[in-house]
Formats: structure tokens, sequence, C-alpha cells
């Protein structure tokens, strides 16, 4: 019999889009974020991705010292550390990379197109944004574009690939994957890719089977047998792709920073319960969870 295929999944702790008063269980302060992450891990996450909070409000932080007090405990984990590039969609290039440019991580995000980001909508359902910056996020997302334009991405390749870290590149359409193809020739990009497709986003590609199926076939044809694709359910999309795409062979994201959600109608009280359903999905179906070694491995990462 054949060995079971190793599925990485990547636990996406916190992120920079839902907010405090949308659930009492995303974690925002340093001892919050490490806990999670412990919990993950011991679930079978093998990637762990960083965004960091400021502890008093929960709002958004890119500052290297919100992240370095959160590296320490999150690298003893052992689980591979994906440090954010995308940070805040409202920041700058240069502050969305200052965490990844200065701990030179094994692997960080890299978004590989602008968009508009379906925020307002999502933002728009939650009536009681208690604080300040949470009516103002809101207020913000309605006009906002999550800008990643040709020149920002080499950017984030030449200043963060200095490091020698590899990238998550973050395909929220099926021209995202051409743009990738395109920075591989030009941008010194080296197999394998990291392809992590984003479903369910309102500004970007849909959450139907065929989206799905589209998003595959394309990045098959562009990258044949160079690249690890991986699959991130926005919302209450996220269970179902992540079976989808254990049945279609791919690799597998969850966590609060891209659903608040465990099941229809029941918040999530920890990414620990998204990696865990993620772990019967994968069991039910023959497949194990990558260790992060095996994941590092998988990826060329430097270790
Ligand atoms: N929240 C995800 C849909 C990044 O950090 O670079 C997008 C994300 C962006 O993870
Ligand atoms: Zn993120």
């Amino acid at each position: 019999m054949a060995d079971p295929r190793k599925v990485i999944v990547s636990c996406a702790l916190t992120g920079a889009i839902h907010t405090p008063s949308m659930s009492p269980h995303l974690p925002v302060t340093p001892a919050q974020i490490i806990a999670e992450g412990r919990r993950a891990v011991e679930a079978g996450a093998a990637i762990l991705h960083l965004h960091a909070r400021n502890s008093d409000t929960g709002a958004p932080d890119q500052s290297v010292a919100a992240f370095q007090a959160i590296l320490p405990a999150l690298k003893e984990t052992g689980a591979v550390i994906n440090i954010t590039t995308g940070g805040s969609p409202y920041m700058t290039v240069e502050e969305r990379t200052a965490p990844a440019r200065h701990f030179a991580p094994e692997l960080a995000s890299l978004n590989m197109g602008s968009m508009n980001f379906g925020l307002y909508p999502m933002l728009a359902r939650y009536r009681d944004l208690s604080q300040a910056w949470e009516r103002e996020h809101l207020e913000k997302s309605r006009s906002l574009v999550f800008r990643n334009s040709f020149a920002d991405i080499a950017t984030i390749l030449n200043t963060v690939g200095a490091g020698g870290t590899r990238f998550e590149c973050e395909c929220y359409d099926i021209g995202h994957l051409y743009t990738l193809h395109h920075m591989i020739a030009g941008e010194g990009l080296t197999p394998p890719f990291f392809v992590q497709s984003v479903f369910g986003l309102l500004g970007g590609i849909g959450a139907h089977a065929e989206d799905v199926q589209m998003m595959r076939r394309t990045a098959d044809r562009l990258f044949g047998d160079r690249y690890l694709w991986s699959v991130l359910g926005a919302g209450a999309h996220q269970l179902p792709l992540a079976a989808m795409s254990a049945a279609m062979g791919g690799h597998i994201r969850v966590g609060l920073e891209d659903s608040l959600w465990a099941g229809p109608g029941r918040m999530a009280r920890s990414s620990a319960e998204q990696v865990a359903a993620v772990a019967s999905i994968l069991s039910g179906v023959g497949h194990v969870m990558a260790t992060p070694d095996e994941a590092r491995d998988m990826l060329g990462l430097k270790g």
C-alpha cells in the first residue's frame, strides 16, 4: 500500500481583519497569541502564519516590537514561522515588511495582486463594534483597495527574500496566478512555489467548486510539478473547502484570521478547533498531517 499523503496545514492565528468585538476568542495579547499558537501546533499545524496586535486595543500592530513579543515562544513550538507582509491593508509596504525584514523568517506571505478587499460587507454585519478603531476600520474599508502593485511585489521579494525567506504566495483570483508566473521569470523566484489560493473573499474569486477547480487547473498548467497548492476558504467556506482540498490532493490553511467559525452557526473557541476539524477530515480520506520538518522539506525552507 502507498504511504499516506502528507498534507501541510497552516494556521493563521489572528490576522488584521477580524476585530475583538466580533469574537471573544480572537487572540490579541502576546500571551493569547502564544497560547493559541501552541494549541494549534499540538493539534497538528505545521505552519503558523503570524500577525501581531496591540495588547490594549486589539488593533493590528506591525511593529518589530509587537512581533518580538510573540516570536521566541512561538519558535519554540518547532512550527514553521510565516510572518505576514500583508500586515493590515491600510499600511504602507514599508510598514508591512518591517517584521519580515527584521526577523528573516523561513516563510512570509506575498500577496499577488491589488484588489477590492471584501471587508466592508463582512464588517457591516456587526452592529456592536465597541471601539473607535473598529468603527473607523468599518468606515475606511468601504473604499479600501488592497494595494500590491508589480513594484510592491518585487520590492517585497527583493527585500524580504534577501534574508533567505521563501514565500506563501497568496492568490485571490486566477489573474494572481499569472502574476506569479510573470514574477518567476523576472524576479528570480525559485521552485517549489507555495501557492495559497484564497476563495470566497469578495473582490476575489468565489468559493464554488468550479472556482476551486479552475484555480487548480490553471496553477497546474502554469507551474506543473513545481508548486504546492494550498486552499484557504474565507469565513463559512473554510472547512467545506478544506475538505475539497483534501479530496483534490491539496494543502490547507485554517485559523481565526480566515474564519471565526467552527461549523454552521458555531463560533470557533480556538484556531486549534479548526485544525482538529482538518485532522479529522484528513484521517477520513486516509491522509496525514505533515510535521513541521516535513513541511520544511517539501517547501525547500532554510530551516
Ligand atoms: N487574511 C488573508 C485572507 C497576509 O497576511 O499577507 C490574507 C492574508 C494576507 O493572510
Ligand atoms: Zn495574514
